[in-house]
């Protein structure tokens, strides 16, 4: 702007028209008139602002057809060519209890039944005729704010609807992009926070263009009684929501909502677009996804492309279209990048992606050393291959103690401080059958590290322990700590047993 040095000129009277309308186009008009009037151009502001609303609002639609509303993770199918059409649909709201965790459950506010809830998909110019049921066997009237509708409220007021009743209304959709939409019956908050939030995408004439898999996913934070875990059913928690400080922030509505066996799946070579909004309440989203970068970008859900990104930011009530190709077979695996959220609140999914690897693209390891930095003169081997060991005798208590300290260090960062692990990324030690039915093979896992699939308590991991660099000593001692704690079987595991077992 700083070469700009003529003055707005039509500044005043389109102020002047504006004025009602608010801060929010006074801001646009300002830039609006130094951009125009850089350019000497008298352009009117329709012509300005053209390009979205004023022109789809004229739109002539064809026809009309019943649109299909799907579930996550998946989305209905694309527009493609077809001309603006008048859409029916239909939704319903349903309260109902449903897993937040292993042994965690909640009482869900729903669009459809799920969360988020059911995926909407129009064109620009379409006019919509949008029923919406409240179950009668809810407890709360509820409504829809539709952030892709210009009208009051996004249709907040017009769709309030008691148990045991519905309502019809209608709007045309005039701004292509990706749409959030939510409840906003006081506690507004509330009915977000229990789940009541979903996307509404409204594509550009023609279409987006072709992918080959596309999902569904949704960023949700949740406020319970309870800290993350602690089983039953737990009630929704006011003074955590206002504090901003939930125990859960998840994908899909629960913690399992996109792994096990609710992973997206997709093969080697595939383009794959993922439709991606953050219902909040609260917190903003750094969506990443480990292993992959976002090769566009629909900024904020809108009409700006970014390329080669790899974390975008998507605020509470916000969206974002991510676009890439899966080019090797691997575990992706989506984040919050506030990483924290990952993995000690849920905000972890996964996408896996198959086919033939492309050693051109990733080669894996190729190579391990020791590593010896420059100017070392005395050639240290690492612990694990030391033979000769002071002879000690500690007791078992003692045993457990010096262990207990090492597990804070050495172990708790993945298996927890309480034994629990992480749900489908680190199994438990605590009550595990797998540790308990072989000491030789806990032992292995310290010196060897483990990887591969494995059963722990009726569940399936595959991922990978690295090798542990600890002395015979320290293997027993950690062993023994854990063999000790947490109702597993007592086994007491001596440095003989550990140097037994190094090949
Ligand atoms: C970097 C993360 C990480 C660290 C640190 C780690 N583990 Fe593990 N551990 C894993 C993973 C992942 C698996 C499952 C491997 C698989 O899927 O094959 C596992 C599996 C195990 C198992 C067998 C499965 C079970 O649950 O009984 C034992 C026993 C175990 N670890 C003990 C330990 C001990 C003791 C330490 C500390 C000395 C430790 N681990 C440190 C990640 C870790
Ligand atoms: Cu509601």
């Amino acid at each position: 702007m700083a070469s700009c040095s003529k003055k707005p000129i039509h500044m005043e009277t389109e102020i002047k028209i504006y004025s009602k309308n608010g801060l929010k186009y006074l801001f646009i008009l300002l830039m609006g008139s130094i951009l125009l009037s850089c350019n000497g151009g008298k352009l009117e502001h329709q012509n300005y602002f053209s390009s979205s609303a004023d022109k789809y609002a004229n739109i002539k639609i064809f026809g009309e057809e019943q649109a299909v509303l799907t579930s996550p993770p998946l989305v209905p199918p694309p527009v493609g060519n077809r001309p603006a059409k008048k859409l029916y649909m239909e939704m319903e709201i349903i309260e109902k209890e449903a897993e937040m965790a292993d042994g965690v459950s909640y009482l869900y506010w729903t669009f459809g039944g799920t969360v988020p809830g059911s995926f909407v998909r129009t064109r620009v110019g379409d006019l919509v005729e949008f029923k919406i049921k409240n179950h009668p066997d809810n407890k709360l009237p509820h409504n829809i704010d539709l952030h892709a509708v210009t009208g009051q409220g996004g249709g907040a007021e017009a769709s309030f609807v008691a148990p045991g009743q519905e309502k019809t209304f209608s709007f045309k959709v005039i701004n292509p992009g990706l749409y959030v939409y939510h409840c906003a019956t006081a506690p507004v908050g509330m009915h977000i926070a229990n789940g009541m939030y979903g996307l509404i995408l409204v594509e550009p004439e023609g279409g987006l263009p072709p992918v080959d898999k596309e999902f569904y996913v949704m960023q949700g934070d949740f406020y319970t009684d309870g800290k993350f875990g602690q089983p039953g059913l737990q009630p929704f928690n006011m003074q955590k929501a206002i504090d901003e400080n939930p125990d859960y922030v998840v994908f899909n509505g629960s913690v399992n909502g996109l792994n096990g066996e609710n992973a997206l799946a997709a093969n080697t070579g595939e383009s794959i677009r993922i439709f991606f909004g953050n219902g909040g309440p609260n917190l903003a989203s750094s969506f990443h996804v480990i292993g992959e970068i976002f090769d566009k970008v629909y900024v904020e859900g809108g009409s700006q492309i970014n390329a080669n990104v790899q974390t975008t930011l998507v605020p509470a009530g916000g969206a974002a279209i991510l676009e890439f190709v899966a080019d090797v077979p691997s575990n992706l695996v989506l984040v919050d990048h506030s990483i924290f959220r990952a993995f000690n609140k849920g905000a972890l999914g996964v996408l896996a992606v198959s086919g033939e690897e492309n050693p051109q693209v990733f080669a894996g390891e190729i190579m391990e050393g020791i590593y010896l930095p420059e100017g070392s003169v005395i050639q240290n081997m690492p612990k694990s291959e030391l033979e000769i060991e002071a002879p000690t005798d500690l007791s078992k208590a003692d045993r457990i103690e010096a262990g207990k300290k090492l597990y804070m260090q050495a172990c708790f960062a993945c298996h927890q401080s309480n034994g629990e692990g992480v749900p489908n990324a680190f199994p438990p030690l605590a009550q595990s059958d797998y540790l308990n039915a072989d000491v030789n093979r806990s032992i292995d896992a310290l010196l060897y590290g483990l990887s591969g699939e494995i059963e722990v308590n009726g569940k399936k991991y595959n991922s990978i322990m690295p090798a542990q660099q600890l002395s015979n000593e320290e293997v027993a001692n950690v062993l023994t700590y854990v063999y000790n704690s947490w109702n597993n079987n007592g086994n007491l595991v001596s440095p003989e047993m550990v140097k037994n077992r190094r090949k």
